[in-house]
């Protein structure tokens, strides 16, 4: 059985894009793995979120969410990433034997540069703090969308290189992605981002999001014609949220023509609303009594730090860091 661990960014509400990429198969994943890590990166999103009040609360809600969406605290061990500081020590660690070059190639910190953006050195490092976060869970199936597959990647790298230098110390991490939902598209079919600002919300107010749904833009082809489910954001963001038989019924429709977009805009809300119908009652339960949210966060955390200080206590003591 898998020993599993992904973050998921507190940098606002998650998406359609997160659900569907990554914390679906936190949710798969719990039941077979035989160690479940689950995080709250606020400290990566303390590249991007530069508000105190702003980070604690979408920490706080993002681990509303995900208890919401099903994971369970007695399957597996979710924590909020600073409550470890161990993997910060780990960080170091790592980042001393990281040459430059492997995160000047990363894809994230090359697309703000090639914006004309400034950068800061959290952001150029962030795929080092995220190896540290792997490893320290000796994790070998990290679940993630096909946007974090480079950094994986890197983190392969770093340990094999640490491994090579000073002796086997780190367990090798795999990717896996869902090929159903490895680039969920935003509303304007580009990857939904919260950058790109085309989200949908997981949990956004049902009347809200359902405005949003028809406002998407759809091609100008008249109504009678036979319409192309082929890259189609409405048919690619359905599939989704609807039942097999709606999609098969909606893959006919598309053939046959003879209606408007709006109509699957509205099958869209519809079956958007019943998807996540359980998981928002769920949220409003968990909402409804934050300190229980703490208190999973806090035994969590403790669960997690063991784990973390043994990783970091064997490659500590693998690079000459203890005992002297
Ligand atoms: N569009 C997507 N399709 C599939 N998977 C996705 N993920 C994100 N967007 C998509 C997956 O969600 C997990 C959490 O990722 P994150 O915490 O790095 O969130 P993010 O990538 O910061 O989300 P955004 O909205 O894309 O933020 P920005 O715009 O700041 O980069 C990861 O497993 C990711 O693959």
């Amino acid at each position: 059985a898998p020993r599993v661990l992904s973050g998921i960014q507190p940098t606002g509400p998650f998406h359609w894009g997160n659900y569907f990429g990554a914390i679906q198969q936190y949710v798969d994943l719990q039941d077979q793995a035989a160690e479940a890590y689950y995080f709250i990166a606020n400290l990566h999103a303390l590249n991007t979120v530069r508000d105190r009040a702003k980070l604690q609360e979408y920490t706080l809600n993002g681990a509303i969410d995900l208890l919401a969406l099903g994971l369970k605290p007695e399957k597996a061990v979710l924590f909020v990433q600073s409550d470890v500081p161990e993997v910060s020590e780990l960080c170091w660690l790592l980042l001393t034997g990281t040459p430059m070059g492997l995160l000047e190639r990363c894809v994230s910190y090359k697309d703000k540069m090639a914006k004309g953006l400034k950068a800061d050195a959290g952001l150029f490092t962030y795929p080092v703090l995220q190896a540290a976060d792997i490893l320290a869970y000796d994790s070998n199936v990290v679940p993630v969308g096909e946007d974090q597959i480079q950094h994986i990647e890197v983190c392969r790298d770093i340990a094999g290189s640490f491994n090579h230098h000073f002796g086997e110390t780190f367990v090798m991490p795999k990717a896996q992605v869902l090929d159903a939902s490895a680039k969920v598209p935003g509303l304007d079919g580009e990857k939904m981002s919260k950058s790109y600002n085309n989200t949908l919300a997981v949990f956004d107010d049902v009347k809200a999001q359902r405005k949003q749904i028809l406002r998407i833009t759809t091609d100008s082809r008249p109504m009678e014609d036979p319409k192309n489910p082929e890259g189609d954001v409405l048919f690619d963001l359905y599939k989704l949220v609807a039942t097999e038989t709606q999609v098969a019924d909606m893959t006919a429709l598309y053939a046959r023509g003879g209606f408007g977009y709006g109509e699957v805009k509205k099958a869209l809300a519809d079956a958007a609303e019943a998807y996540f119908a359980a998981a928002r009652e769920r949220r409003a339960d968990w909402a409804a009594r934050p300190d229980d949210v703490r208190d999973v966060l806090k035994a969590g955390a403790e669960k997690a730090r063991a784990k973390a200080a043994a990783t970091l206590a064997r490659a500590q003591a693998a690079c000459g860091a203890k005992g002297y």
